[in-house]
């Protein structure tokens, strides 16, 4: 697009989400275009803020939580290049301002928020007006499970079949589950040893495992939507449960192996598990990381509360 100038200043927001399928696996690496399609649920309020400013000093600057980022930052080159991509060339200096709510406690990721509302601010800063399908497709090319935090609730992120990947983005599903709770377990906080991005590429390259991963997925998303659009939450939470469980299996076949989970990871999936036995619809998901992610309901949750001491819990279609 012929954008010349850009605004005094735009700012969005973008909520964080939780994969009830899981994105695992790319088939192109450059664009994030993934092996199988995946599902989440946003976090409602729980996300990121971007805003952007021209540069007054002429030189692109990045704040995280109010921290400048040194320029030579892993951070700041991965933020920038991204914003390259919509500048296409033209001298726009920007200084970035992104904040993060999601509690560092929880251990969430924020890649996904960060880059889908700083795609949105991007929109807006130059006027661009572009689809929400395109925003998603672009949101994705900074980091694939941005492409579902370009919506609430939700979302279905097609594998799509085009090499450009125009066709894989977010589509939010019409479905509302008003009394569905996701409870952030927080086992360990600090940095992964190995991203989500190098996991993949490792899983992919050395686990033979890995060759039933979109099988699984493909049968998961069916299960899911059948859950989503029957309200069944047991077939919800069983699925979520079993497809997070496959994708670490791969994970953990992988050469060097990857093992996310601590001790205390385990004993809290044991918690779940005993819970279960006694009665409560609790379930859980993780990504790559320790901590668990709890699935249950409004009724439910003042026991899961009881259980899991210090847990947050977000209400993602709560208004
Ligand atoms: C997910 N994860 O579906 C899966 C489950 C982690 C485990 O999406 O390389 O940060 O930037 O496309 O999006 C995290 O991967 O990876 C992720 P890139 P991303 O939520």
């Amino acid at each position: 697009p012929a954008v010349l100038a850009a605004r005094d200043e735009a700012e969005a927001f973008a909520p964080s989400n939780i994969a009830l399928c899981k994105y695992w696996g790319k088939r192109d690496a450059e664009l994030n275009l993934p092996i199988n399609a995946s599902l989440s649920v946003s976090l409602a309020h729980l996300g990121s803020r971007t805003r952007l400013t021209p540069a007054g000093d002429d030189t692109d600057r990045v704040w995280l939580n109010g921290t400048e980022q040194a320029p030579d930052s892993a951070f700041s080159r991965k933020l920038l290049a991204f914003v390259e991509l919509f500048r296409a060339g033209r001298a726009l200096p920007v200084h970035v301002h992104t904040r993060n709510n999601i509690p560092t406690a929880a251990g969430l990721a924020s890649s996904a928020s960060g880059f889908a509302a700083l795609t949105l601010a991007l929109d807006q800063w130059l006027d661009l007006q572009l689809e929400p399908a395109v925003l998603s497709a672009f949101a994705r090319m900074g980091s694939g499970s941005a492409s579902r935090s370009l919506f609430e609730g939700f979302v279905q992120w097609d594998d799509g079949v085009r090499d450009d990947g125009m066709d894989s983005h977010g589509v939010r599903l019409a479905a509302s589950w008003p009394a569905l709770r996701i409870g952030l377990v927080k086992v360990a906080t600090g940095e992964k040893a190995v991203d989500s991005r190098a996991g993949m590429k490792r899983t992919i390259e050395t686990a033979h495992l890995y060759q039933s991963w979109p099988l699984q997925a493909a049968a998961d998303l069916t299960r899911l939507h059948q859950a989503i659009d029957t309200k069944d939450f047991a077939l919800l939470g069983q699925t979520a449960e079993q497809n997070a469980l496959s994708m670490h299996a791969t994970m953990i076949a992988s050469w060097p192996p990857l093992l996310y989970w601590t001790p205390d990871s385990v004993a809290a999936m044991q918690q779940v598990w005993a819970l279960r036995q006694q009665g409560l619809e609790v379930y859980f998901t993780m990504d790559a990381g320790p901590n668990l992610k709890l699935l249950f309901e409004a009724d439910d949750q003042a026991q899961v509360e009881q259980a899991f001491p210090g847990i947050e819990v977000v209400a993602p279609f709560r208004a």
